[in-house]
């Protein structure tokens, strides 16, 4: 009857025409690109409608996107924060517009009423695999280490520094002599990489190298070479997120070691999302993603390969 018709097609309606708004930090990385990437699939897969806004590593491009977001009245919003700081008032209006915030890849220090969870590795985790790797590596030989931290005052950075030096603490044989940010890019990762081998004897005093992403260490590499040092030899590499050019580097016996992060954050969103529209019942404020090592006896050109398949 035309009950039953117009009820099916609003449910099918409202269902399909779900529409949630995505505050990208950027495309700074290839596993942010291929996180943007996934997102897109998973609401494509979803019929979700999403409205994507990239903020160029901006806080301030994310705050005015979320704006936008409220007053189109979306149903939900992601958020990836660039930086941990500064949300409490935008994500407030979010609150009071009863639009709930679901926070990818990085965490933000406010109040937990202010969004409904948070899709994050274990970050502090992350670099203490990262460390620990090193310590087994290098057994009691010293060990000059540089380090290239991801962007200021974002979790990552916060975070991956902290359970690296967790990990190397009490081997006093490994130490780290330089670090510097690099904003999580392959330009700048080469670029400070430069300074770091300048100021250490052309890099000879140099023993292994700690970026806390791959890109940022695809950038150093070349810059090893430049200065006629071996990376993965003469200079250690250790990098997080696992994405393809790190395992091309691997498999070229140039880069040693990874901490996987995968760059889909969205399918356990929308999930989380969709679960929680249905029942209003709220769902962990944190859903944790794995982290697992590769080394250059994983068979980096086989994971270079499949890589290829996961939005990279
Ligand atoms: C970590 C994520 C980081 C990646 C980088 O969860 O926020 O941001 O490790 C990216 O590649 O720039």
């Amino acid at each position: 009857s035309a009950t039953i018709l117009a009820a099916c097609m609003f449910t099918s309606a409202s269902a399909k025409n779900l529409v949630v708004g995505f505050s990208q930090i950027g495309s700074e990385s290839g596993w942010r690109a291929a996180e943007t990437t996934v997102t897109k699939q998973q609401a494509e897969k979803r019929g979700i409608d999403l409205k994507f806004a990239d903020a160029q590593q901006k806080q301030e491009n994310q705050i005015k996107a979320i704006r936008s977001f409220i007053a189109q009245g979306v149903d939900a919003i992601l958020l990836a924060p660039v930086v941990e700081t500064g949300w409490d008032a935008v994500l407030k209006e979010a609150k009071e517009a009863k639009i709930p915030v679901i926070l990818l890849d990085r965490t933000i220090n406010a109040p937990k009423d202010l969004y409904l969870t948070a899709v994050t590795s274990d970050q502090i985790h992350e670099g203490k695999v990262a460390g620990d790797w090193l310590v087994k590596t290098v057994g009691d030989k010293k060990c000059n280490i540089v380090e290239l931290q991801g962007t200021t005052g974002s979790s990552p950075a916060i975070a991956r520094k902290k359970g690296f030096e967790e990990a190397i603490k009490g081997h006093d044989n490994l130490k780290i002599v330089r670090s510097q940010t690099g904003d999580f890019t392959r330009a700048k990762g080469k670029e400070v990489m430069e300074s770091f081998l300048k100021a250490e004897n052309g890099g000879k005093d140099i023993c292994a190298l700690y970026a806390h992403n791959d890109d940022m260490a695809v950038g150093a590499i070349q810059a090893i070479k430049e200065a006629g040092l071996k990376p993965g030899k003469d200079i250690l590499t250790v990098s997080i997120d696992s994405v393809p050019d790190l395992f091309k580097a691997m498999a070229a016996g140039e880069a040693n070691a990874t901490v996987e992060l995968t760059p889909n954050m969205a399918g356990p969103a929308f999930d989380a999302l969709d679960a929680y529209l249905k029942t209003k019942k709220e769902p962990p404020k944190w859903i944790q993603t794995e982290s697992k090592l590769y080394t250059q006896s994983d068979d980096p050109q086989k994971v270079y390969e499949e890589k290829k398949g996961q939005g990279y």
